[in-house]
């Protein structure tokens, strides 16, 4: 996390609000509409890996009524990772100047998003975060809690990074930061492409801000958290951290 001080950060351009689901097509409805009404300028991509459900038919529907909603069809699930790289890549080809990450459950409230953006003027990447003073979460279990809190922890410690949530998903990107992180290589899936991502923009030198949200747990559907996710979590953020390390001892950096 550099200081920013110094440098002067250009418009922000058009602003693409990409929601990953998987079997929310309650939810679908819901968090579309509350982020048009809170930002009714942004648009609105969500990534649907075909859920079982019919989320992807309702998104369609949404998008025939509205043309700031659009819709990318992806084969089966992928994971997290692999769907917003498919909407970064889909945003960045659609010319949006700002990418937003924000899950379909409504644990990310759109009415915050304006703040993040206000923040993202000066620059290159906001992290919603719940870790920060002003922060917090309502309604998760004391053991969701625990692993997002160590998660983090374990994060920073091993990375050596000042960002205090580094597994939140509530996130705006200016696009050129987005290219600039080298997403071609980034294989993590679940969970820990957040944390990737949030290595990726420390390391390379971008002004990452964290801005204070309020997480709120789902009500409607069911978490995809699974003991897969936080596995893959837990031995790539332990290889990236001894690489890291490793590199650090034979004077290489980013090798
Ligand atoms: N496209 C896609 N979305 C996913 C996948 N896994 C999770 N999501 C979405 O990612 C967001 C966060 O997932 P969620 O289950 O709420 O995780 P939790 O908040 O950590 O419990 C939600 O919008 C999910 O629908 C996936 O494999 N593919
Ligand atoms: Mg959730």
């Amino acid at each position: 996390m550099n200081d920013g001080g110094q440098r002067q950060f250009g418009p922000l351009g058009r602003v693409l609000v990409i929601i990953p689901t998987y079997n929310e097509a309650e939810n679908v409805k819901l968090i579309t509409a509350r982020v048009r009404a809170a930002v009714p300028d942004a648009d609105i991509l969500v990534a649907d890996d075909n859920s079982p459900d019919g989320t992807g038919k309702v998104a369609d529907e949404l998008a025939a009524a509205d043309s700031h909603v659009h819709v990318l069809h992806r084969k089966g699930k992928e994971g997290l990772g692999a769907a917003y790289l498919a909407g970064f890549h889909w945003g960045t080809e659609h010319g949006y100047g700002v990418l937003v990450e924000m899950d379909a459950d409504g644990s990310h409230q759109p009415e915050e998003l304006p703040r993040l953006l206000t923040a993202l003027k000066g620059a290159d990447l906001v992290l919603g975060s719940r870790w920060v003073p002003g922060g917090r979460v309502v309604n998760w279990p004391r053991h969701r809690e625990m692993i997002s809190r160590g998660g983090s922890l374990y994060s920073r410690m091993l990375l050596g990074l000042s960002v205090r949530d580094v597994t939140g998903g509530y996130r705006a990107f200016r696009t050129p930061t987005l290219e600039g992180l080298g997403l071609g290589e980034v294989a993590s899936q679940g969970y820990c492409f957040q944390v990737d991502l949030a290595r990726r923009a420390v390391e390379a030198g971008y002004h990452v801000v964290e801005v204070p949200i309020t997480f709120m747990e789902r009500e409607i559907g069911d978490s995809k958290m699974s003991r897969d996710i936080l596995v893959e979590a837990l031995w790539r953020v332990t290889g990236w951290g001894i690489t890291g390390r490793a590199n650090k001892v034979l004077g290489r950096r980013n090798a």
